[in-house]
């Protein structure tokens, strides 16, 4: 059996997942319909966030659902310094989610204040940019 692997680009791949909107932003100045809002899980081992990487396009709004059995929250790593807190949950406890409305386009991570080992990254594509040139 071939072994032959690729651990970095395998791992990346695997904590990446773009959501199915994304594919609608092929051609520059499209308009991109939202297919919904996103969604990401809180895990209770790593990557914590799941998917720890995710990519949506603009309009989208996102959800973190906790399927775990312990309280989560999500803060963006901005709210810390003097930069644009662009969202904060309370604790979500198990069973329950959190949404925001549509971001800016940008590269957004975030943190769970309860447990910092948790890190995400959200990032919501310009409906200008190919989905390409996030890779
Ligand atoms: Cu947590």
């Amino acid at each position: 059996m071939d072994r032959r692997r690729h651990p970095n680009k395998a791992s990346m791949v695997a904590g990446l997942l773009v959501f199915s909107g994304m594919a609608l932003s092929t051609s520059a100045g499209a308009a991109i319909s939202s297919a919904g809002p996103a969604e990401i899980t809180f895990e209770t081992s790593a990557p914590y966030y799941q998917p720890q990487l995710a990519v949506v396009p603009a309009g989208t709004p996102v959800s973190w659902v906790n399927l775990t059995a312990s309280p989560h929250s999500v803060r963006h790593d901005d709210c810390l310094t003097d930069a644009t807190c662009a969202f904060q949950s309370i604790a979500v406890p198990p069973d329950s989610s959190f949404s925001i409305a549509p971001l800016p386009p940008g590269r957004y991570g975030y943190h769970c204040e309860l447990h910092p080992i948790m890190r995400g990254v959200l990032i919501v594509l310009d409906p200008g940019v190919e989905a390409a040139g996030i890779q």
